[in-house]
């Protein structure tokens, strides 16, 4: 039996290339759609399926023909969407040929897989070899995207190789023509990535694997993990010290906090504190951490000592939290009553209560700007964050953003602020403004969120495919004497080294609109009942 199973919204996205600088909407092209018909194909044993079966020479005379979506097993919901079968713990080969224009640019294969994947065009592998999937598919969850010097007018063959590992097979793609650019790099790591803190320090970045029980540790500089340190079980939310090198885990479901250490990348100590601990946080300076427990308080442990040396009591359901280190006040995250508990550092009290909306359950929603001392909070059902003046202990602004924001991360240093969405985007908001000035695409159902400001990279947990997406938003420019109007800001998505081979320019942000109203309904819904049904599994 599958664990449960976690519902994408990338199927009702509505991609809108608004384009910069007064350039011309650009709006994707459908070569292939989903559940495409007359697809030759072949079912083949566990390992053997033959090398050359991308080329466009190999013979597929002796295939069968037939549509798509191909799988079977298990119940993720797209799997009523199949029309041909496809045994689990086979493999799957699937060639289409379709012709293009003269002209054609800018051309992307999206998949939908469960498990593994493989995508030629025109005989080039344009996957990087097998791609490796895990839990339910999800529609446009896997983009490759071809070089436009692989494109060509009239016939052109693509040819998937599709692995399941058991339980529940499925393949559905299509194909664009001016898809944007494409989605930032991703870092594979384990099952389930929930939370993610960073040490600007030792520009290293810890990332905890829900399922896998354990941390994966990424190096910034080569993105590549580096190390997996073995934790508690359901490891949530994570913080850093970078003053000791200390990395702390909330394991949500043994009631406890590992402490790992940064240099040899191993649990040190692990200490007991409340009920069912979701978020962390570290303050540097005075060497506290504190942890949101569900059971309505936040335990302190001392970092030198890693001892449980005070419990505040808060409201009910305290799932994320943060810290100001320069005003030394704590933000707790009551999901349950929707407010915030402002605590005082040195006494250990609460001394004032904030109410916002419809806060997220997971822990990874609140993040502090020190600088500003403003405290951003996601609204999960609301769609939106909540800006609070640390000064007044008010909401000053609320900022709409994707659906289902979840996660929340600051860069002090550019005063902007990502927002995880569970509609697989990460919007952008300018601290000054309180708008959202770029949206970036993700992977699937985005969770926590962390930011490195000393190379301005942004880390995305994408929960249900097992990676993390690096994004680059380096500062802005310097304004010129005669700037044009500014329609928006830009990121510049971080390039992989063959998407940099094939296309050395920067790229801007490909802004992507949801359609809020069904797309938030639907992940209220499917995000309630998924966190109800994991609370009742345990
Ligand atoms: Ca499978």
């Amino acid at each position: 039996m599958k664990a449960i199973r976690l519902v994408g919204l990338t199927g009702l996205l509505l991609l809108l290339l608004l384009g910069l600088g007064g350039a011309e909407a650009q709006v994707p092209t459908e070569v292939i759609p989903y559940q495409a018909t007359g697809y030759r194909f072949k079912v083949y044993s566990p390992g053997t399926t033959p090398g050359d079966y991308g080329s466009e020479t190999f013979d597929d005379s002796a295939f069968s023909v037939g549509d798509a979506a191909f799988g079977s097993g298990g119940g993720c919901p797209l799997q009523s969407t199949v029309a041909t079968t496809w045994p689990v713990n086979t493999e799957l080969v699937v060639r289409k040929t379709f012709d293009l224009p003269t002209g054609a640019t800018n051309l992307a294969v999206m998949v939908s897989i469960d498990n593994d994947v493989e995508v030629f065009l025109n005989g080039v592998n344009i996957s990087g070899g097998l791609v490796a999937h895990g839990w339910c598919p999800t529609l446009d969850q896997l983009w490759f995207a071809a070089p436009d010097s692989l494109l060509r007018a009239g016939n052109n063959l693509l040819a998937v190789r599709a692995v399941d590992r058991g339980d529940e097979s499925f393949l559905d793609l299509r194909v664009l023509l001016d898809a944007g650019p494409a989605p930032p790099p991703t870092v594979p790591v384990g099952v389930g990535p929930y939370g993610v803190a960073v040490n600007p320090a030792a520009n290293r970045v810890y990332v905890t694997n829900y399922y896998s029980r354990n941390v994966s540790v990424i190096d910034g500089s080569t993105n590549t993990v580096v190390a997996t340190v073995p934790v508690g079980s359901y490891p949530s939310g994570v913080a850093v010290n970078p003053g000791t090198n200390r990395v702390y885990v909330a394991n949500a479901d043994s009631n406890s906090v590992s402490v790992i250490d940064g240099d040899s990348n191993t649990v040190v100590t692990t200490v007991p504190v409340g009920s069912g601990p979701r978020g962390v946080a570290v303050n540097p300076g005075t060497n506290r951490i504190y942890v949101a427990n569900g059971g309505n308080n936040v335990s302190v442990i001392d970092g030198t000592t890693n001892t449980v040396t005070a419990t505040v009591p808060v409201g009910s359901g305290p799932s994320g939290v943060a810290v100001n280190p320069t005003t030394n006040r704590v933000y707790a995250c009551n999901w349950l009553i929707n407010n915030v508990s402002v605590i005082e550092g040195d006494s250990n009290t609460v001394v004032a209560t904030v109410p916002v909306s419809h806060l997220e359950p997971y822990g990874v929603g609140v993040a502090v700007n020190p600088g500003t001392n403003r405290i951003y909070v996601a609204n999960l059902y609301g769609s939106n964050v909540s800006v609070i003046d640390g000064d007044s202990n008010t909401v000053v602004a609320t900022v709409p953003v994707g659906s289902g924001p979840l996660g929340v991360a600051v860069n002090p240093g550019t005063n902007r602020i990502y927002v995880a969405n569970g509609g697989n985007n990460v919007s952008v908001i300018d601290g000054t403004t309180n708008t959202v000035v770029a949206t970036v695409r993700v992977g699937s159902y985005p969770f926590g969120v962390a930011v490195n400001p000393g190379t301005n990279r942004i880390y995305v947990a994408n929960h249900s495919d097992g990676s993390v997406s690096v994004i680059y938003d380096p500062p802005s420019p310097t304004p010129t004497p005669t700037p044009p109007p500014a329609v928006g800001g830009t990121v510049d998505l971080e390039r992989g080294p063959s998407a940099a081979s094939a296309d050395a320019g920067d790229s801007p942000a490909l802004p992507y609109v949801a359609i809020a109203g069904a797309a938030a309904a639907a992940f209220a819904v499917l995000g309630g009942a998924w966190y109800v049904r994991r609370r009742r599994a345990r």
